[in-house]
């Protein structure tokens, strides 16, 4: 591979020297070199050495439409010549960022018709926080301000983003979270449910601790729940059935905001433009980013309930928060084509009703039964499946999350990218798969897994 007249070594050399990647042990890095992803195509993305790889994992759960759709690089292009930027301070706005919130009011659960721009999920989680103490504050009760969230949550890796997940490590580092956000148990049943519980009592017991901890600070002094209505990045935990019913009843009953973090399952993935149509969840906040672009351009958008925005209006009163790119007017031109793209090719209706049900299918019929495997669970295009030493147990691997890299790297010697988080496999491909690419796919995992079972002494 040649860059502008860089071989693959030059490349790796100079960022090494130059370069620090996200979450990555550098010192374990420079010893390794990068993976260099130079082109992509479709559902294929192409490593340095030209190998083909099957993006299981649609770049970083973003890619929905799939790589190489010119007409995103050609509206991205018009919007450039016309007006490559302008601000949304100040009174001013542009078209592509006015009509762009309309689109997704069009396409939101009922309740919510206003959007809040920013350029990523973090930064929109971000607004979120500051946005529901701010209602609070309007509404006379600025005590009213904890916020409840999941142990596990991925909330993002700014300050308030990882105030408001719940990744101990990443806590750790922090050196002083945001104050006044708690973390209770997540509805996580493959562990957390207990000898002969129902995975429906178990919902029900971890929305219940969402109760205990407002009873705890009393209900005056909690603003909202924060979720994701599946944990992504903590291992695409799928809830029972239970949970977010239980979940919406307690944030009723005691006036607690609904905060719906939608940034890996928005626009899609689940079958809907959104889980919370998917799930029947009423929400006063929806985070988005990633698919709202396919990750063609940094943006994110806050989908802001009627609750929250009529007190805005009412009450007035300017709300001191914002940033340069709200509202990108080349973000917004390439999201209101992206969009496009997913209704023109119907993609969330061949999710709802076709790939997503084969995908849960298959995997359950060709992965669900190896020795390695735990559990698969899926809802829509997202995927999860359990990596265990001891099936009837569920005993891990030790150390913790050792075998799950094993299977990884082989998954990727063989064409697949799929990540690792912990003791699981995780997947979210492309809303472009076919039968067919859910076919290879599974060919894939299974060779990846027999390779594992080898190295791991299972077979
Ligand atoms: N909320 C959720 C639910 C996310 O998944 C964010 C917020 C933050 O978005 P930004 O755009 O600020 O990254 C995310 C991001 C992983 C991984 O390892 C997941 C994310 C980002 C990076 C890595 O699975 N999700």
């Amino acid at each position: 591979m040649t860059y502008q007249n860089y071989s693959l070594e030059q490349l790796q050399k100079i960022d090494a020297a130059h370069h620090l990647h996200p979450f990555t042990d550098h010192k374990e890095l420079r010893g390794l070199g990068s993976r260099m992803i130079a082109r992509a195509k479709g559902p294929f993305i192409y490593d340095s050495e030209g190998k083909e790889i099957l993006d299981a994992m649609a770049g970083l759960w973003c890619v929905n439409v799939g790589y190489g759709r010119d007409e995103l690089a050609e509206v991205a292009y018009e919007q450039m010549k016309q007006l490559p930027f302008y601000n949304s301070f100040f009174k001013c706005t542009t078209p592509p960022a006015t009509l762009l919130a309309k689109k997704i009011a069009e396409i939101a659960p009922a309740n919510i018709n206003q959007v809040f721009f920013g350029s990523s999920g973090s930064e929109s989680n971000d607004t979120a926080l500051r946005l529901v103490r701010h209602y609070w504050s309007l509404e006379g009760k600025p005590q009213k301000n904890r916020i409840i969230s999941r142990n596990m949550a991925y909330h993002g890796s700014t300050v308030a983003g990882t105030s408001l997940g719940g990744m101990e490590h990443m806590h750790g580092q922090l050196g002083g979270a945001v104050p006044n956000i708690v973390h209770v148990m997540m509805p996580y049943a493959f562990e957390l449910a207990l000898p002969g519980e129902s995975d429906q009592d178990f919902g029900i017991r971890a929305a219940r601790a969402v109760e205990d901890a407002i009873l705890e600070a009393g209900p005056d002094n909690v603003a909202a729940f924060i979720g994701e209505p599946i944990q992504g990045a903590g291992g695409v935990k799928i809830p029972p059935a239970s949970y977010w019913p239980e979940i919406q009843r307690i944030c009723r009953k005691y006036d607690v905001l609904l905060m719906l973090d939608e940034v890996i399952t928005g626009y899609g993935r689940t079958g809907e433009w959104f889980a919370a149509q998917s799930m029947g969840i009423e929400a006063d906040t929806i985070t988005t980013a990633k698919a709202l672009t396919s990750g063609y351009q940094p943006l994110s958008a806050l989908l802001v309930g009627d609750r929250i925005a009529a007190t805005l209006v009412e009450k007035g009163g300017e709300f001191y928060h914002g940033y340069t790119y709200s509202g990108h007017p080349v973000a917004c031109a390439v999201a209101l084509r992206n969009l496009e793209i997913i209704e023109r090719e119907g993609m969330i209706e061949r999710v709802r009703s076709d790939t997503g049900p084969y995908f849960g299918e298959q995997l359950q019929k060709r992965v669900a039964g190896h020795p390695l495997v735990g559990e698969v669970r899926t809802f829509g295009l997202l995927g999860a499946i359990e990596i265990v030493s001891d099936r009837a147990t569920r005993a891990r691997f030790e150390p913790s999350g050792s075998a799950a890299v094993v299977v990884r790297d082989h998954a990727i010697a063989n064409g697949l990218m799929m990540r690792a988080t912990g003791d699981t496999m995780i997947l979210s491909p492309p809303l472009i798969w076919t039968r067919e690419t859910i076919d290879l796919a599974c060919d894939r995992i299974a060779r990846a897994l027999d390779l594992a079972a080898a190295d791991l002494g299972r077979k």
